[in-house]
């Protein structure tokens, strides 16, 4: 394959979007992420952040680890935030923030890589779009215990007037999201949801996602 993601391939993805470091494991993210792509995830991003998040050396092997898992299962590897990390492990894409490198500055780096984008308003949605997103990270929906720094929920009805302002472009909704909430989110107008806790705190993490999925295919049918 060869060029940009199409939106239709992307908004398939997007169903069940896994996001993680090992911050948010409570065994080994290798062992999460092997359940995890058992239960189907279908995208996932390494996001390596927080209080006791690795560096060096040790972020690389790890990062290197779950990108093999992803290959394996055929499953597209972002990296969060870190440009270089990403052309370094030779990833399938990046998903940066509103105070993170410029959208346009990192499509001009990653050539045809996937490129996420968050928006909390119309007007970011906008900006992404713009600058050559090929999807955007919409929340956060609900409250967040994985964001230190996350701005205040807004509900599934930020997705719906994204929708609702012409944004078709896909989105796939953050923040707070359980497998009873994701219907909510679907209906709004989402191609799929974001979940850290949900799964990486599950008790059988396989399960989580199995279920999470049910519910986005099932709603996304009706
Ligand atoms: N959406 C998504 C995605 N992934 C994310 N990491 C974010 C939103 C949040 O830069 P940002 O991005 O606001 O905060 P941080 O870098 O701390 O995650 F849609 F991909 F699930
Ligand atoms: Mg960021």
């Amino acid at each position: 394959m060869s060029g940009r993601i199409l939106p239709a391939e992307m908004r398939e993805y997007l169903r069940m979007y896994l996001v993680m470091g090992s911050v948010n494991c409570s065994v080994g993210p290798e062992q999460v992420l092997t359940e995890a792509l058992a239960g189907g995830v279908t995208i996932f991003q390494f996001r390596e952040k927080g209080n006791g998040a690795l560096g060096g050396e040790s972020l690389i092997a790890l990062a290197r680890r779950l990108k093999e898992y992803c290959r394996k299962s055929g499953v597209p590897f972002i990296v969060n935030d870190d440009v270089e990390l990403a052309l370094a492990l030779d990833a399938d894409g990046v998903h940066i923030g509103q105070d993170d490198e410029s959208a346009e500055s990192v499509r001009k780096r990653i050539g045809d890589r996937i490129l996420g984008v968050s928006a909390h308003t119309v007007e970011d949605a906008r900006l992404a779009i713009l600058h050559g997103a090929d999807y955007l990270g919409v929340g956060p929906i609900y409250p967040t215990i994985s964001k230190a720094d996350a701005k205040d929920a807004r509900g599934p009805a930020i997705v719906r007037e994204m929708r609702e302002a012409g944004i078709d472009l896909p989105i796939v909704g953050i923040g707070g999201i359980t497998e009873e909430r994701s219907e909510e989110v679907i209906r709004a107008g989402a191609d799929g949801v974001a979940v850290i806790s949900a799964v990486t705190q599950a008790e059988q993490v396989r399960a989580a996602v199995e279920r999470i999925k049910e519910k986005v295919v099932q709603v996304l049918q009706h």
